[in-house]
Parts: structure tokens; sequence; C-alpha cells
């Protein structure tokens, strides 16, 4: 390698383009191998999606909390930022010699290699991806590096040279946007998207009873009582959604069966699918918080497709495996259950499953927190034991049995806002599924915070004891600042404690208050 002399030093600019340029060309050369050996292999896709899986618990709970469903969003930019900074420091590290570059593209390249290598969702091949990023990058930071050293005069750049590295520059930026486009273009043929669309109408053998009017105050500010779809919330370690094609899927119950069941898509879609409305809810939502929806679900009962299998005496757990290698525990007595009707669903709502809420299928169980039940683009159901696997978020952590725990929420006042004083109108949703909503109280603080009566709040129509409740009550207050807190009473009688906890391990206790200004 040629060392330039002190003074004919590669302009600072010149040196970060050329840091940068290479990282679009290994960027775009991973993307457009990824598109052959599976779309998670693309070198941020695989690096972003190792980091989830490393994120310790407590920082995934915050980012979930601080970010919602942006907290893929927000890790992708942050990969972003450091990427380009690290690429403009591989440049600039470089005026003199290449080398320093070099050995920077190295690392970042091997730690994609590693980063596919730990991924449960790809094979071997899959590292062709990160390798090619690395040839890529290597040498288009060595070919530009060469092309922007100055020929004769040290320390300027002949316009001959300009113009070589210039042309040089223009073509790996071309280049990189081709082939990152022709990676999007050759991944997109085995179009999820498509093949979604081509399900057409699903056929409900038993629909869901018809939602009373009167299930909801959305006019007071309670949500709708079903959740669109777009405004369903959505909860996964999936960087990219997994993009599976209802033809090409299939899902496998084994294990402690008497026979092992393939299902494909039609076999499943041909079957009396039934429709269940179902309130979910994720474990790390903190009291008062948005991780609760309700939905039509459509599908099969998966306690039908576990009786063909014939689940064997000391079964206990279903191991369910999605597409991308997310694994879920689920009890395999909850999902025998009748009352509790655990589906397979392919449908939401009237329509196929949306791709980031599982297409082509899922499990739904109610009364059980979703990372122990709701395995989205499931493609392998084991019966296992308790002892023998271990689900990934219990490897990390949190409960091996997690029922959903009776709660409350206020959506109006939301605390904002100065209301006159006098009538005030407080509304929102209490869930308890598989049990049922039967009492709400509310509780008006005095601004000293001196606690007032517990009064029974309205409910709204009962649904069904899977799906949450939603409630209003009136009250009469004077000028100045109050607090209201709520608390939810189930069907066995329990009332929802008061005394706080934390999300982890097994969800969050405690009563929602809210605090607004009456004048
Ligand atoms: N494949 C897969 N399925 C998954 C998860 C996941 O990370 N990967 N997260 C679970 C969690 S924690 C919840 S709360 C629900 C959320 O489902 P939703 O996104 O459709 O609301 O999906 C569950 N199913
Ligand atoms: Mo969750």
């Amino acid at each position: 390698m040629t060392d330039l002399g002190d003074d004919a030093r590669l302009p600072a600019r010149t040196a970060a383009l050329v840091g940068v340029l290479a990282l679009a060309a290994a960027l775009a050369a991973g993307h457009l191998v990824a598109a052959f050996v599976g779309a998670g292999a693309s070198p941020v896709v695989a690096v972003g999606a190792t980091a989830i899986d490393l994120t310790p618990a407590w920082l995934k709970d915050f980012a979930v909390s601080a970010f919602g469903t942006y907290d893929k969003l927000v890790l992708l930019l942050g990969m972003a930022v450091v990427l380009l900074l690290a690429a403009i420091g591989a440049g600039l590290l470089s005026r003199r010699s290449p080398t320093p570059g070099l050995v920077v593209i190295t690392v970042l390249g091997a730690l994609a290699v590693a980063a596919v290598f730990t991924r449960p969702d790809l094979g071997q091949l899959a590292a062709l991806a990160p390798l090619a990023s690395l040839v890529a990058g290597a040498l288009t930071f060595r070919a530009l590096h060469r092309r922007a050293q100055p020929a004769t005069d040290p320390g300027t750049l002949e316009p001959t040279d300009r113009r070589g590295f210039l042309i040089g520059a223009g073509g790996v930026a071309a280049g990189a946007g081709l082939a990152g486009l022709a990676g999007q273009w050759i991944g997109g043929g085995r179009d999820a998207a498509g093949s979604r669309a081509a399900v057409g109408d699903l056929a409900v053998a038993d629909p869901a009873p018809a939602i009373p009017p009167g299930a909801d105050f959305a006019d007071l500010g309670t949500p709708t009582f079903l959740t669109p779809n777009d405004r369903f919330y959505r909860i996964d370690t999936a960087l990219v959604v997994p993009r599976v094609r209802a033809e090409d899927w299939t899902l496998r119950i084994s294990g402690m069966v008497d026979r092992e069941l393939t299902l494909d898509y039609a076999a499943i879609r041909a079957r009396p699918l039934v429709e269940r409305t179902i309130t979910m809810a994720c474990v790390s939502n903190d009291v008062g918080g948005p991780y609760v929806s309700t939905a039509n679900f459509l599908g099969v009962p998966l306690a039908d497709l576990l009786r063909e299998a014939g689940v064997r005496p000391g079964a206990e757990q279903l191991l369910s495996t999605s597409e991308d290698g997310w694994t879920c525990g689920t009890p395999v007595d909850a999902v025998l259950d009748p009352a509790r009707g655990a589906l397979l669903a392919i449908g939401m709502n009237g329509e196929p499953l949306p791709l980031e809420h599982g297409f082509p299928a899922r499990m739904v169980v109610p009364g059980l927190y979703g990372y122990v039940s709701a395995t989205k683009w499931v493609r392998d159901i084991e019966v296992t034991t308790w002892a023998a696997r271990d689900a990934y978020w219990l490897s990390r952590g949190w409960a091996e049995r997690a029922p959903v725990k009776t709660q409350s929420r206020i959506d109006t006042p939301d605390g904002s806002a100065t209301l006159p004083a006098g009538r005030v109108t407080v509304a929102g949703v209490a869930w308890a599924p598989t049990i049922g909503i039967t009492g709400v109280e509310i509780r008006l603080d005095r601004h000293s915070h001196e606690p007032g009566p517990w009064q029974p709040a309205e409910l709204a129509a009962a649904v069904h004891e899977n799906t949450w409740r939603m409630w209003r009550a009136e009250l009469d207050v004077p000028p100045g600042r109050h607090r209201v807190a709520c608390r939810a009473v189930d069907a066995t009688g329990y009332t929802q404690t008061g005394e706080r906890s934390s999300p982890a391990p097994d969800g969050a206790t405690g009563w929602h208050t809210v605090t607004f200004t009456t004048e």
C-alpha cells in the first residue's frame, strides 16, 4: 500500500466521502445478496435483530414504554447514525494510508457475519450477505482511496485526478443505488403483501355476535369497542416484519403427540372458521398504558388441532416458534380449555391477518399476556414439558405463566386540559379476560391528595368475559386541582389491587390515576 507523505494527505472531505461511499457499496451489496439467502441477512437487519435479542429486559421495557411501536424505527435510525459516523471516521483515519479504514471495515463486516450466525431464523448460507458487504466495502474503499490520491503534485488534486475520482465516486453511488433497488425488487418477488391480497374473503362458519350499540363510550374518549387493525397495538422483536406467503406457509404440530400434523393455509381456511371477540394485552403495558386492544379474530380452535394430533399424558407446554425464530411457551391446559376458546387465527376484523399482526397465521389465547400465548407468523408448535424448553422471554427473566391481570384505565379526562368546574365526565376501560368485569369504582381525591370515597361507575353493555368493558361516571367537581383513580372488580369478586408493581416479571399492578384542573 502506498503511504502518502505528510503533506500528501487526502483532503478531509474527500477522505470522509470515500468512507461513506464504501459504506453505501457495502450495505447495497449485502442487501442484494440477502435477497437470495434471506431478507434477515441484510447486514443492518441482522445486526439490529441481534441487538434486540441481546437487549436486557429493562432496556426493552424502557424502549417499549418510551417509543412504543416506533422502538424499531428508533433503533434503525440510531444504527444509521452510528454507521455513518463510523464510515466518516474510517475515511478520516485514512487520509494518508487506506489501512486504518480497511481495518474498520473488516471489524464491522466481522460483526455482521457474527450477527448472522447467531440468528435462529437464518442458515449458514446467509453469511454470504455480510461477506459480500465486507468485500464490496473493502474493494470500494481501496479503489476510491487510490483514485483520490494526487498523481504528481502532492497536496493538490490535478484536474484529471479529480475527474477520475468524481467519476469513480459517482459510479459507486449509482452502483450502490442500483444494487440496493435490485435487492429490494428480487426480495419482494416473494411478496407476502400480494399473497395476502390474493386471499380474498375468508368464509366465516360461526360469526362472533354483533357488538351491541352502547358497548363503548368512544364519544366520551374511550377506545372504540373493536380496535381497527391499523390502531391495534403492535409489539414484537421483529426488526423487519417477517414476510411469509400463504402458499409457502405450513404449521407443524409435533412433540408429545400421537400423530404429528402438518397443515397448510388451504387446509386451515377450508375448515369451518370461528370468529371470536378477544381482548389482547401486553405484559409490558404500564398502568394506564396503551398496549391493550380488542379484535374479532377468525380461525380454527387450537384445541381441535391438538385433539387431532392427540396430546400425550404429561404434556404441559406448547412451545411455539415463529418464522423469525421467536419462541413462546403456553400452558397446554389453557389451550385445551373449551371455555377459553384459543384460536389459530388467520383473520382479524374481517380481513386476513395484517402482515405485522402475523400473516398468514398466529395464535390467540384469551386471558394470557401475548408473550406466553400470541405467536405471530407461527410455523411450529411442539407439545412438551416446562422443564424441557425455555421460551424467548422466559430465558430473559419474565415469568413462565402470565395470566392477564385485572386492570382498568382512565381515558378521559386526559390530564392535559383545564375543564370547567361542575360536572366532569370520567370514562375508560377495564379488563379481566376469561373472567369478565362486573364493576368499576372511581375515587376523586382532593388536590391535597386526601382520598375521597370509592363510588361505582356505570358500565357499558357487556360483550364477553374475554373482552374489555367500558365505563363512565359523572363527578361534581369544585374548581381546583384534582386526582381521579379507578379500580376494576372482576367476576370472581376480586377488586384490583392498588399495590404498584412494574411490568416485569408478570405484569404491572396498581390503580391508574389522572390529575386534572377545573376552574
Ligand atoms: N413472532 C412473534 N410473535 C409475537 C411476539 C414476537 O416478538 N414475535 N410478541 C408477542 C407479544 S409480547 C405480544 S404482546 C403480542 C402482540 O401482538 P400484536 O402485535 O398483534 O398486538 O404478540 C406476541 N407474539
Ligand atoms: Mo407483549
